[in-house]
């Protein structure tokens, strides 16, 4: 598959690929793969204003009506599942394997919103007055707004569209400038969908290109009750006190610096296995990734050098050639990054191997690198900030509870995991004393999670819910309905107030 086909089997056009001053960049080989245009401010304010008017129209039609279109998108995205995998691969450097990956978790979203399309269910509550019903109702809020991260390029749309649209939302979406191809693509296969279907209001889902000033305007306007991000820590700063200072609903999904026990009783090739894909894969920049290490003694020895010996097996390159497990860095400021924080952590003591950029040779324009383990000296704290790169922090550990309190003592809090065949560690490590994270899993991995759960975290993450479960809620108002059919007007709290 090369490029030209790829972008031919998701009909964006020549013209389109070079309409404009963003340049697109390859991070597979540091090539430009097109100039798309960048939306100004009154094109922002426009598509704004369709929005609002595509969702006074789509709220009113029922919501299994609704579920309809993102049936037909999900069959869209299974049509081109190859295709697009192809481009996310291309455009951000993932491996194709998890470029087909983030397609699938799309389909798997798009199938539950349709089921969540007849499940949007309230309560009836018992009412303290006689002859009167009370009931919660979900009702559609408004025009969501999408801010999505380079390395989920069309994942996280997709978490978010398909509940908002579902739920009686319109879309307004602003991918990262570095992966506005991939976004291009998918307004194409919803406008594919859309036109299957017929009927549906014209700008029900839109893409606006271009820098953090047009996030930023998303972001300030009252007519976008929902705004849903996804990026660093240092982003959702911005985002989150700007949409609550206009009384907006943000919901952030935000950096994590993720963690694993492996306890003495654990399966070690489990273990290894999930260590491996959770901190080299996607190169390391997942927003789960596995960034930090706590190793028993008692396996220390056994573990650590199993783990280095798989590194030293791992293939990194083109990310489209079946063997790779390894693809680029997104860009050198990336890669600047990640030798920062290897300098930093010899300062502080750590024995770093790996770590140094890799096929320059070839690819002298794309940042590759040998993804790094560094084993830490006893501290009182353990690394604190998210490098997104693959960097692996190990240490070792003899008492189960100083582990969880060092786990637990950064400010992110996304995704976590142990590795035991102990029960009483296992429940430990998910109880109200063990991980505080939004994901707490047990012999599983810290990355790859499924969509059926709520995704997110706490603390520096956001606190942000996204995907299945009850995260739908974050899309709708809720109405609370008190219905009175006798013919006499008690008071709640039995209050008497009469003439
Ligand atoms: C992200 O990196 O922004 O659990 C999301 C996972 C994926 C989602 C990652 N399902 O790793």
């Amino acid at each position: 598959m090369n490029i030209e086909s790829v972008f031919t089997a998701l009909g964006l056009s020549e013209a389109e690929l070079n309409n404009g001053d963003l340049a697109v960049t390859s991070p597979v080989n540091g090539e430009t793969i097109a100039h798309v245009k960048v939306h100004s401010a009154s094109d922002v304010d426009a598509a704004i204003a369709k929005s609002k008017q595509a969702f006074e129209a789509w709220k009113s039609l029922p919501a299994p009506k609704r579920g309809e279109l993102v049936r037909v998108l999900g069959n869209k995205l299974r049509d081109h599942k190859e295709a697009l995998g192809a481009l996310v691969s291309m455009e951000c450097g993932k491996i194709y394997q998890e470029g087909l990956g983030e397609v699938q978790e799309m389909i798997d979203i798009c199938d539950l919103a349709v089921g969540l399309s007849r499940q949007l269910f309230g309560l009836t509550i018992a009412s303290e007055r006689p002859g009167h019903r009370m009931t919660e109702t979900w009702h559609p809020i408004g025009p969501v707004g999408i801010i999505s991260a380079f390395n989920f390029p069309v994942a996280v749309w997709c978490w978010n569209s398909a509940l908002a649209l579902v739920c009686g939302n319109s879309v307004i979406w602003k991918p990262s400038e570095k992966t506005p191809l991939t976004a291009l693509a998918c307004q194409k296969l919803f406008d594919l969908a859309a036109a299957e279907v017929g009927d549906i209001p014209d700008g029900l889902s839109q893409v606006i290109v271009g820098h953090a000033d047009v996030g930023e305007q998303l972001v300030n306007d009252t007519r976008v009750p929902v705004i849903s991000a996804t990026g660093s820590t240092a982003m959702g700063r911005k985002v989150g006190p700007a949409v609550a200072a206009r009384f907006g609903r943000s919901i952030l999904e935000l950096g994590g610096n993720n963690a694993i026990i492996v306890a003495p009783t654990a399966n070690l090739e489990m273990a290894v296995r999930a260590i491996l894909f959770g901190a080299v894969g996607t190169a390391g920049q997942r927003c789960t990734t596995t960034r930090r290490l706590f190793v028993h003694d008692d396996i220390y020895d056994e573990l650590v050098p199993s783990l280095k010996k798989a590194y030293s097996g791992i293939r990194i390159g083109d990310p489209m050639e079946q063997s790779t497990l390894v693809g680029p860095l997104i860009d050198k400021q990336s890669f600047d990054a990640m030798q920062a924080a290897l300098d930093m952590a010899m300062v502080n003591g750590g024995e770093v191997v790996g770590g140094s950029r890799a096929l320059e040779e070839t690819y002298p324009n794309a940042y590759y690198v040998n993804p790094a383990i560094v084993e830490m000296p006893e501290a009182e704290q353990t690394v604190q900030t998210e490098t997104f790169a693959p960097i692996l922090y190990v240490y070792r550990y003899s008492d189960l509870e100083r582990a969880i309190q060092l786990h637990n003592d950064v400010p992110q809090g996304l995704s976590s995991a142990i590795f035991t065949n102990d029960v009483r560690e296992a429940e430990t490590f998910t109880s109200a004393v063990g991980s505080d994270c939004g994901i707490a899993n047990v012999n599983i991995g810290t990355s790859g999670a499924e969509i059926g759960g709520a995704f997110g975290g706490e603390k520096e993450t956001g606190g942000g819910r996204e995907s299945g479960s009850d995260a739908w809620k974050g899309y709708m108002r809720r109405a609370t309905s008190t219905v009175n059919y006798s013919s006499d007007l008690p008071l709640a709290q039995g209050i008497e107030f009469n003439l």
